[in-house]
């Protein structure tokens, strides 16, 4: 998948790099070969529409990483734009309060379901949980014994009922087998139909609305382009989905279900099939898929590291604002930005290994949320506000937290952590802490 997308992003990219200064009109005309690629890797067109208009926006700001050449700025913008279309950050999976959590599988006939729900049920063993498939298609006895084979394969324990049981009482009974059995996890395999029909999606829609599981997942077959981009917002509307599994990731389709699919539904991808062994499943990472498609792994490499430079200097500067004691808001903001072009904290501790565990207990947005607003308060001051907060009066700060979608309280608190904050980069500057930078460097 992806390599005739990637070889013409390739050409259009290399022809881009062999001019020095870009016109608009070289801007325009590459992203006109882009948009055309993208369409011919069958993604949606207003997904396209939308890319297009981003990366020509962004494209023709102003330069703002001095250290990269036009063309690189113009990958770089490609290459997050791309990351954003695929969802932006690896999406978790959401777990119950109160173990098991209840996984649904759904999808049409065909899609994978079976075979996801093992390949599921195998990446939480291999991450050290204990699942439980639980056989809730019933449309016929072979449905069944499939899951009870690859379980058996698996080493992994399936809940069966005969095909007499209601899909719904059987998840009911292996919730509780699963707490006999300490089983963090209940993965259950629902019955597919070839085309979206009412009775499938009656029968899915109420084991939604009564089992009420943590994760309700589409499995859609990758190859099956923007037929799988539609089933998906079907699905989506009258079920509501938490995620998507695309499978068959490893076929010769043109990518266009990957590329479009997130954007059109709004539900992450959260996995994705990529072969028909059990072991071939992998959590979706849209910076990988978004750096295999520009199949520019060495120049995404080299943007990467101009840009930790540029973050280099800037924090060279703030340093010497620190030693001279002239912090101000604007600076403030500044950091609180580059916090967050990391990503939330929980999710840069999901992908130390050994820390995952410890990331999952913390709650979850607390930080971000924070941030947000001391940047919306930041961002209602004018230029002189931020970098003299002394003239803030009360009717500034009214003004501001209107403005914010703040309260007067929480522009004063902003306002006071920020005076502690420079009046201890003041007493580091006079000398008294100049122990306490060194060791905060
Ligand atoms: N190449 C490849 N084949 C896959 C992948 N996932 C599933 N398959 C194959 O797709 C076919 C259908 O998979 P199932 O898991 O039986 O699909 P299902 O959705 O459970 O089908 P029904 O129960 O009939 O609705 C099987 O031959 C699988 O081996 C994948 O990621 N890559
Ligand atoms: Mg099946």
């Amino acid at each position: 998948m992806f390599e005739v997308l990637s070889q013409k992003l390739g050409s259009v990219f290399s022809r881009l790099s062999s001019k020095g200064r870009l016109t608009e009109k070289d801007i325009d005309d590459a992203l006109r070969e882009v948009r055309l690629a993208l369409l011919e890797a069958d993604v949606n067109f207003k997904v396209v529409k939308d890319f297009i208009a981003q990366v020509r926006e962004r494209s023709l700001e102003a330069q703002v990483f001095e250290s990269l050449t036009p063309a690189q700025q113009v990958i770089k913008v490609v290459n997050e734009e791309l990351i954003a279309i695929l969802g932006g950050s690896p999406s978790q999976l959401t777990q119950a309060g109160h173990p098991p959590t209840m996984v649904m599988l759904v999808g049409l006939q065909g899609s994978g379901k079976t075979t996801t729900a093992a390949k599921l049920a195998l990446h939480l063993k291999s991450a050290g949980q204990r699942p439980m498939l639980v056989a809730a298609d019933l449309r016929r006895p072979a449905a069944i014994e499939q899951l009870v084979v690859l379980g058996n394969q698996l080493d992994i324990p399936v809940y069966r009922e005969d095909v007499s049981s209601k899909p719904v009482s059987i998840c009911a009974h292996a919730l509780k087998k699963a707490r006999e059995l300490a089983c963090a996890w209940v993965i259950a395999d629902t019955g597919g139909r070839l085309h979206i029909d009412e009775a499938m999606m009656e029968e899915v829609a109420k084991m939604k609305r009564e089992l009420k599981p943590s994760e309700a997942l589409l499995v859609v077959d990758a190859m099956t382009g923007q037929d799988a981009v539609r089933a998906a917002e079907e699905f989506h509307a009258t079920v509501g989905l938490t995620g998507l599994i695309l499978t068959k990731m490893d076929g010769d389709a043109r990518g266009g279900a990957a590329l479009s699919i997130k954007s059109v539904t709004g539900v992450p991808i959260k996995f994705i099939g990529i072969g028909e062994k059990a072991d071939a499943f992998e959590i979706f990472h849209p910076d990988r898929l978004a750096s295999r498609i520009l199949g520019m792994g060495d120049m995404l490499t080299l943007i990467e590291k101009a840009e930790k430079t540029f973050d280099e200097e800037s924090t060279k500067k703030l340093e010497s604002k620190l030693r001279h004691g002239t912090l101000d808001l604007e600076d403030f903001l500044g950091q609180l930005e580059q916090m967050q072009k990391m990503g939330p904290l929980t999710q840069l501790m999901e992908m130390v290994p050994g820390l995952s565990s410890i990331a999952r207990r913390l709650p979850t947005e607390v930080d971000d949320s924070k941030i947000k607003k001391i940047e919306a308060m930041i961002l209602s001051m004018t230029p002189e506000e931020r970098r003299n907060p002394d003239i803030l009066d009360g009717s500034r700060r009214r003004r501001i937290a209107r403005g914010s979608g703040t309260t007067s309280q929480d522009v004063n608190q902003l306002l006071n952590q920020f005076r502690q904050t420079q009046k201890l980069v003041k007493q580091m500057a006079s000398g008294r802490g100049k122990g306490l930078l060194d060791m905060l460097r």
